[in-house]
């Protein structure tokens, strides 16, 4: 019996991504490099943002902007390979641009690695910003990490899936929600503690940051069942769109949210630069000018 070569279509099934069975046209292509230069251009370009902005925090909450920093560099260079791995998995046939140029197979994979670096950083933020007592902030940070971290391996373990496994994207996709819904419960601990712990002018935002972090978060899962529906450049290309608005979201837009809140709460209580950094009538420099300063 003569051995069989495998068909394109069969090899790029194997890869586990569907960016490998689906040729683009050249806009869908283009879309899809530009979704990715902008997330990790604009990850890149706020970790200077977050450093500059811890330099107004009262001592105990720079940490908050820093963690933000650290996130946007680890997020920002793993975007980077994505961006050069969708570069060199197409190549232009004449018509479209077709998958696995020069045997490059495109993966999802390396999200998830970075994600195991970046989820655990970006809940500790939490009990940070909210000022938990130390014992309390690593019991806490330690109880939702767990869930968050087998979150994400069972996740990366079912995504392989993707190119037509479904019971096995199917049946790992539900054990990793199983562990999403124990992370969010703990979350929402963390939050009730914020709220309870959070000076009154600014109690409203732990609830708010609540249902950011809720509608944020669930994106992802939207983003791996998307294969489902179909193969088709639309679906690659709307994936990677909901990937970014996520990463953006979560990360990037999250630690704005967290250093204004810190920001606030530092002048709450009491340390001047931040109380300067918010103040828009120049009430330090009159009192300066009225002394003769
Ligand atoms: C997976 C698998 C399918 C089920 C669920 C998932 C949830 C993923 C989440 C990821 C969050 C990532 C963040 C990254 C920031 O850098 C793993 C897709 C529920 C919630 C916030």
């Amino acid at each position: 019996m003569a051995l069989q070569t495998p068909s394109m279509a069969e090899v790029a099934e194997l890869t586990g991504s569907i960016e490998n069975l689906v040729p683009l046209t050249a806009g869908q292509y283009t879309t899809g490099s530009l979704i990715l230069m902008v997330s990790y251009g604009a990850h890149f370009a706020f970790i200077l943002y977050f450093l500059m902005v811890s330099q107004q925090l009262a001592p105990r909450y720079r940490l908050v902007p820093i963690m933000s920093a650290l996130v946007m560099a680890s997020a920002g260079l793993s975007l980077m390979r994505e961006f050069s791995l969708w570069e060199a998995s197409y190549a232009f046939d004449g018509a479209m641009y077709a998958p696995m140029a020069d045997g490059n197979t495109f993966t999802n994979a390396f999200r998830y690695g970075n994600w195991t670096i970046t989820v655990p950083i970006l809940l500790t933020q939490l009990p940070i910003a909210f000022a938990l007592a130390r014992p309390e902030l690593h019991k806490r940070s330690l109880r939702m990490i767990i869930p968050g971290v087998l979150m994400i391996w069972t996740g990366l373990y079912g995504q392989f899936g993707e190119t037509g496994d479904w019971s096995r994207l199917n049946i790992w996709g539900v054990i990793s929600t199983v562990f999403f819904v124990w992370l969010i419960v703990e979350v929402r601990g963390v939050i009730t503690a914020g709220i309870a712990n959070s000076p009154a002018e600014i109690a409203a935002w732990p609830k708010n940051i609540w249902w950011y972090f809720l509608a944020t978060w669930g994106l992802y899962p939207i983003a791996y069942a998307l294969p489902q529906l179909g193969f088709t450049g639309d679906i690659v290309v709307g994936r990677q769109l909901l990937f970014s608005i996520a990463d953006i979201s979560t990360k990037l837009v999250f630690g704005i949210i967290l250093s204004r809140y810190v920001l606030r709460r530092s002048a709450l209580e009491g340390y001047a630069p931040a109380a300067e950094a918010l103040d828009t009538t120049g009430a330090a420099s009159k009192i300066a000018s009225k002394r003769g300063d």
